[in-house]
């Protein structure tokens, strides 16, 4: 993480592209947005040396809205290519963002593999257990017995995936869920999240008010978690087990080293690469 060394501080304003976002009014994803501004104009951070890499969906634009580097991807392959830049230029500071779609249905194989595998980066998830940008389909993470989807009009009638259980159990580092609500808690929770060595992971719930309406009283159901993080992951598993997915706060906070291979030097001579692959 590189910071600021200059006398006049970045305001988080000073973090926002020219683009207007596109979102619906209302979208709990603006809400990230202020906060991802918010946590990097906190730490300081120089927006040449961030970037911010996302998939596709309505939560994957968040790249066109920032002013540091970006790269809006293909579907759910934001992870795997936060992972390439982290271990090309592991100065930077590397922040990928998308929804539940993008980051546990398609890009589901990537998460396990990011968890497993430790780079240091933050992954920030707006949760809407729904396919937002395609209008309306049941996600990975939605209820069961949520009728409204557009192809599921019974409900899915299968276990939602419990994506903070699954990094704990993948190996994630630092694990933590808030609310697109909570925009200064929200903003603090992405700093210890940047702060932290090795793949943390962000859960926002981030109400899509357009498919989903009735998400929009989850301000008023999530509760703080009633402990500090725990670093123990058999405590963190029970506990993230039966809260319901309605406790807010670090959860987790491991401290496995961050994966940073150093990068193979180039192949200097082509010709050996030629012979190598000649038929
Ligand atoms: C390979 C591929 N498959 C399907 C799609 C269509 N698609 C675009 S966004 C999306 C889901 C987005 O849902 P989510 O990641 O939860 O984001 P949200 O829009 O809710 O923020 C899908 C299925 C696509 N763009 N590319
Ligand atoms: S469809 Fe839902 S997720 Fe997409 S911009 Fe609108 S409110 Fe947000």
């Amino acid at each position: 993480m590189t910071t600021n060394t200059a006398c006049t501080l970045l305001q988080p304003k000073e973090y926002k592209s020219k683009v207007k976002p596109v979102w619906c009014p209302g979208c709990g994803d603006f809400g990230v947005l202020g906060s991802i501004t918010k946590a990097l104009s906190g730490l300081q951070i120089q927006p040449e040396n961030a970037a911010i890499i996302s998939g596709i969906g309505c939560s994957s634009r968040m790249p066109t809205y920032l002013k540091t580097y970006g790269f809006h991807g293909v579907h759910g392959r934001a992870l795997a290519l936060a992972t390439g830049l982290k271990v090309a230029r592991p100065e930077l500071t590397v922040i990928a963002t998308g929804g539940d779609g993008d980051g546990f249905s398609i890009g589901g194989n990537h998460f396990l593999h990011t968890c497993r595998r430790n780079p240091d980066m933050t992954y920030i998830v707006m949760d809407n257990q729904v396919y937002g940008m395609t209008k309306g389909q049941a996600s990975p993470t939605t209820d069961p017995n949520w009728e409204k989807g557009k192809l599921t009009p019974g409900g899915t009638g299968i276990n939602p995936f419990q994506p903070l259980v699954i990094a704990l159990a993948s190996g994630a580092n630092f694990i933590a869920r808030t609310s697109s609500s909570d925009s200064n808690g929200t903003a603090r929770i992405i700093m210890e999240a940047i702060r932290h060595p090795g793949f943390s992971l962000v859960q926002i719930l981030s109400p899509c008010v357009t498919f989903r309406p009735e998400q929009r009283d989850w301000k008023n159901i999530l509760i703080p978690a009633p402990m500090e993080a725990t670093s123990d992951p058999a405590q963190a598993a029970r506990r993230l087990l039966t809260d319901e997915g309605l406790y807010t706060g670090i959860l987790f906070r491991g401290d496995r080293p961050a994966y940073q291979p150093r990068p193979e030097p180039s192949i200097e001579n082509i010709t050996e690469l030629d012979e190598e692959f000649r038929l």
